[in-house]
């Protein structure tokens, strides 16, 4: 292979019941045969029966004539064998994406189908078939129906056109060619398997930032940061090649478009999104887009936030800005992505996206989405839940996740994002009084989940193979919520490195644990954040520990350490409705892991137990490496059962996570050290002389 497999890996079913029961079922398929869909579907069971099974599927025109049962696949429009063996009324009720999985008899022989209302759920079902079969499960009996929770569940590449870096991307370079397109690679095909497999129905193809950012203005390297010329007709006209690749299973492609496009691409002298000229340009590119690529999904806007353009440039409100774009997406079911991302002009940076977004709930236009990332700072090992999703009841709103690991320890680090992110799931708002977690909040055709990936041109797709787990477990995520840490996991694993329970074990244990073990070693985990190293001259930072750049985030003074966020503070605790704002407010009530986000304490102030506040920082420090040292010796014991490829590489990146972790454990245990001038009970922090 010229790359990995991922969780596709489709290997021989050796137990020979289960062989038996797959063969009598699956060997024989009866496929729809009209939608772009449906040709993916032909292709993945090509790929991956006579890897399971040992034997080719036979495929049919018509109802198959055999003594063995057969697999059918497709709408009840499209075939009358499914339309005589599922009552129409079985699936009415699917969404556009829900499909059904049932044995039937059908003729006296065992068969299954696989069907949906839309052709998208037919490539859903027939993934979630295939994932069974990679488990071994039974397929004998089956009754499985599936709604995915969320209408978008989409994936924001943060690739850089033309010069094919992904920002915050540890995978490598960018998979997208972009000066070879219309030329297509097999790899497209292959990533949007990947993605269809976990149910990721659009994907923005380009990085938010489409000009050059302002941090990394003194670096020339980055002088070609022009994705806003992806707007181009020449470009456009390029991308529809790619963009059927992505049609074939079920992805809609979108673009990051610049605010300023309307001079950039055009050549208006404003952007300004109340001149008519500017509006009509819009109109115009969208015609355009749309003539090209049918099943277009919108544009994603990153304005007035890190050097981008956007309506604050003309004295307009984000609603004034998004909605100009918006107009010109309606007329053809289009959707603006409005980050809500934006910040400058607050002392304290948790305080700016609600107090922007809040005041303009209920007037954006019904085709604007703002998407607003988990925590009120920057996608932090953690951070709370952010108080916008809650407080914005008028307006579609959609959750950023990022699936790249930017400060979780990037390609190097086992870190895995779905603990956290269940976390987040489930976080009550008290928006509609108790009981109103954040996953209640984005269900409908407006709102839904958004992932910045983490895929680049590398062997094994994501830098680290542990962090396919990362993208899996989104898409799963974003198709369910409800689904189970262990669940997803075990699902992940098992379709990874196969049915080995040793195996199983332990690389789940690795990754449950790992988002605690970040935390510790990377912040002293009483809810400190954003203590990494930022270099002006390359994007490529955010890896090493630098305590003593950005004070404001962590506030260490002599006297204490920690932001106060309540009323004596910054005041960012009122954006939380109550009993949230009262908790949190409290030094007594507020949890420990999120203590020092909200209050400033002395540092020898006693936590519940009894322990200082910075022994609890010194302990976890160490803590967290003793952990990651741990996690590799069990990563080393499974050598001879994991192979060879996989298993040096993960050794190897491990020797170098402990080395990493311990750089983090001794820059900021030396700076609390040091400000505090308190020792550690321990003796294992050494005062820099
Ligand atoms: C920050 C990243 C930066 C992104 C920015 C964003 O460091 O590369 O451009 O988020 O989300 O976390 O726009």
């Amino acid at each position: 292979n010229q790359y990995d497999d991922c969780w596709l890996r489709y290997e021989r079913v050796t137990e020979n019941d289960r062989l038996e029961s797959y063969r009598r079922r699956c060997r024989h398929a009866y496929v729809a045969e009209k939608a772009p869909e449906h040709g993916a579907i032909r292709d993945e069971l090509r790929r991956a029966l006579p890897d399971l099974l040992g034997t080719e599927p036979h495929f049919w025109q018509h109802p198959p004539t055999t003594a063995d049962g057969f697999l059918a696949i497709g709408t009840p429009e499209d075939m009358t064998m499914i339309a005589d063996s599922v009552p129409a009324d079985d699936i009415a009720e699917l969404s556009s994406g829900g499909y059904l999985i049932r044995s039937v008899t059908w003729n006296g022989l065992d068969c299954l189908v696989v069907t949906a209302t839309t052709d998208r759920g037919l490539v859903y079902g027939t993934f979630h078939l295939l994932r069974l079969l990679n488990v071994r499960e039974s397929i004998g009996d089956l009754e499985v129906r599936q709604d995915p929770a969320y209408e978008n569940r989409l994936l924001n590449q943060w690739d850089t056109p033309f010069h094919r870096s992904v920002e915050r991307g540890y995978g490598g370079e960018s998979i997208f060619d972009w000066e070879r397109l219309p030329d297509l690679r097999t790899r497209y095909e292959d990533y949007a398997r990947l993605l269809a497999s976990v149910g990721i129905n659009g994907i923005v193809l380009n990085n938010v930032n489409t000009t050059k950012p302002a941090r990394a203005s003194a670096n020339a390297a980055f002088d070609e940061f022009e994705g806003w010329q992806l707007l181009e007709s020449r470009r456009l006209e390029d991308l529809t090649g790619l963009a059927s690749v992505f049609r074939r299973y079920g992805i809609r492609p979108y673009l990051s478009v610049n605010f300023a496009s309307p001079m950039l691409v055009g050549d208006l002298d404003t952007a300004d999104p109340l001149d008519k000229d500017v509006q009509a340009w819009w109109r115009r590119k969208a015609d355009e887009v749309y003539d090209l690529l049918p099943d277009f999904g919108g544009f994603l806007v990153k304005a007035d936030s890190e050097g981008q353009p956007g309506p604050y440039d003309y004295g307009r409100d984000h609603v004034t800005g998004a909605n100009a774009i918006a107009q010109a997406l309606k007329p053809h079911g289009g959707r603006v992505w409005w980050r809500a991302f934006v910040y400058g002009s607050h002392e304290d940076r948790a305080v700016q996206a609600y107090d922007t977004f809040e005041p303009l709930d209920g007037d954006f236009a019904d085709n604007v989405t703002v998407q607003i990332k988990n925590g009120p700072i920057d996608f932090q090992p953690r951070e709370p839940v952010s108080p916008l999703f809650g407080a914005l009841s008028e307006t579609a709103i959609g959750m950023e996740l990022q699936i790249t690991q930017e400060y979780t320890g990037q390609g190097v680090h086992a870190t895995y994002h779905l603990p956290m992110w269940k976390e987040v799931f489930e976080f009550d708002t008290h928006a509609d009084g108790a009981g109103t977690p954040v996953k209640s909040l984005l269900r409908g055709d407006e709102q839904g989940i958004v992932g910045v990936g983490n895929v680049g041109e590398d062997y094994n797709w994501t830098g680290h193979y542990l962090a396919q787990a990362n993208l899996y477990a989104f898409g799963r995520a974003a198709w369910s919520p409800d689904l189970s840490v262990e669940t997803v996991t075990d699902e992940w694993v098992r379709q990874t490195f196969g049915a080995d329970e040793t195996v199983g074990d332990v690389i789940k244990d690795i990754l449950r644990r790992s988002w605690e073990a970040c935390i510790d070693y990377e912040t002293g985990g009483l809810g400190l954040l954003h203590m990494m190293h930022n270099g002006e001259e390359h994007l490529e930072n955010h890896y090493y520990p630098s305590p003593e750049e950005w004070p404001g985030y962590h506030g260490a003074s002599e006297d204490g350490i920690g932001v106060d966020r309540t009323e004596s503070g910054s005041g960012y605790v009122a954006q939380y409705p109550e009993p949230i704002a009262d908790r949190y407010g409290s030094v007594e009530r507020c949890p420990e892991e999120l203590l020092l986000f909200f209050h400033h304490l002395p540092w020898d102030h006693e936590l519940e137990d009894g322990t200082t506040v910075v022994q609890r920082l010194y302990d976890n420090c160490f803590a967290g490496v003793d952990e990651v040292k741990r996690l590799r010796e069990r990563w080393h014991a499974l050598e001879g059962r994991v192979d060879e490829r996989r298993h040096r590489h993960v050794a190897e990146r491990f020797d170098e996570q402990v080395s990493n972790a311990q750089r983090w454990r001794d820059a900021l245990t030396a700076y609390f050290r040091e400000y505090s001038g308190i020792p550690d009970e321990r003796g294992r922090v050494r005062r820099d002389e």
